[in-house]
């Protein structure tokens, strides 16, 4: 059972969306503490509806962008974890363990800066085991040219010298702002044709809730190959044409949801 105490509803492991309402809990109990911005709930909801016509569950061109990108996290000099509210809130702790295995720092990046939100993230991420988390302190906060969004705020130490930057759920703005400074980025994105997902290098169209244990999984397989492997995991990697299956898998599933869903309406009928 998860239990969504301020709403008094209990949800049964045995319901058919168990999964999905835990997530939404934890979203909606993050907007209540300032972690998550309001307008999160919304982007949770794209982001549900876009995962629904994937199948939910990590497809093959997810699996082989992980990969790609767990190689380039692996041979980037200065690579950063920007973390925002709806991150912080689905995966603390797997954000955390990233951090950890990978030795990246965590930035707390934001669209929405309403006060008490970066305290509140650092709060989360801290529980989960975080112990040094950039971008708190506004004396170390740098301008990111090319930005007008809050998100141009960064830390001198991270987004701002980073060379491979991971975003997650992000508007387009940003991403595009971070390749005109030939920064690396790396997205994980359930919408394959957001600008944020057409501007990475390396797109990981799948839901962060899934993504971040798998990313965690191929480190252990990809931690001590040589950089030469590395360098032709990510060579042989080709955004677009993955870009491309992702749309192909949304397709094909649609397809397939059609055919089941006419077969019970023949039967209804
Ligand atoms: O915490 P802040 O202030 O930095 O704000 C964060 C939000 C998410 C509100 C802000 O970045 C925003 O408005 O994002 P967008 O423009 O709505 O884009 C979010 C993208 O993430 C959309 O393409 C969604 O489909 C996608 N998305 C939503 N949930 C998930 C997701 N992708 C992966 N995993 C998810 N769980």
């Amino acid at each position: 059972m998860t239990e969504n105490k301020n709403q008094n509803s209990v949800v049964p492991e045995n319901h058919p969306r168990f999964q999905s309402l835990k997530y939404r809990h934890k979203i909606i109990e993050g907007m209540k503490n300032l972690v998550v911005a309001e307008a999160g709930l919304i982007a949770h909801g794209r982001g549900e509806c876009f995962d629904y016509i994937l199948g939910e569950k990590t497809n093959k061109a997810a699996k082989k962008a992980i990969k790609a990108a767990v190689a380039m996290l692996l041979l980037a000099n200065h690579p950063v974890i920007s973390v925002n509210g709806n991150t912080a809130a689905l995966v603390p702790k797997e954000l955390v363990n990233l951090s950890e295995v990978l030795n990246i720092p965590l930035e707390i990046n934001l669209f929405y800066r309403k006060k008490g939100r970066v305290e509140a993230i650092k709060k989360v991420l801290e529980n989960a085991g975080a112990i040094n988390i950039l971008g708190i302190d506004e004396d170390d906060m740098v301008t990111l040219d090319g930005l007008e969004s809050n998100r141009r705020l960064v830390d001198k130490l991270g987004i701002y010298q980073g060379d491979c930057i991971l975003v997650m759920l992000e508007d387009g703005d940003r991403t595009e702002a971070l390749k005109k400074l030939n920064k690396k980025v790396i997205t994980v994105d359930l919408n394959p044709i957001s600008r944020t997902a057409i501007w990475g290098d390396i797109t990981i169209v799948d839901n962060i809730i899934r993504a971040l244990p798998e990313m965690l999984a191929i480190i252990e397989e990809l931690k001590d190959l040589k950089k030469e492997k590395l360098r032709k995991i990510v060579q042989d990697f080709k955004n677009k044409k993955n870009i491309q299956d992702a749309l192909n898998l949304i397709k094909d599933y649609i397809d397939t949801q059609k055919k089941d869903a006419f077969k019970i309406l023949e039967i209804k009928n």
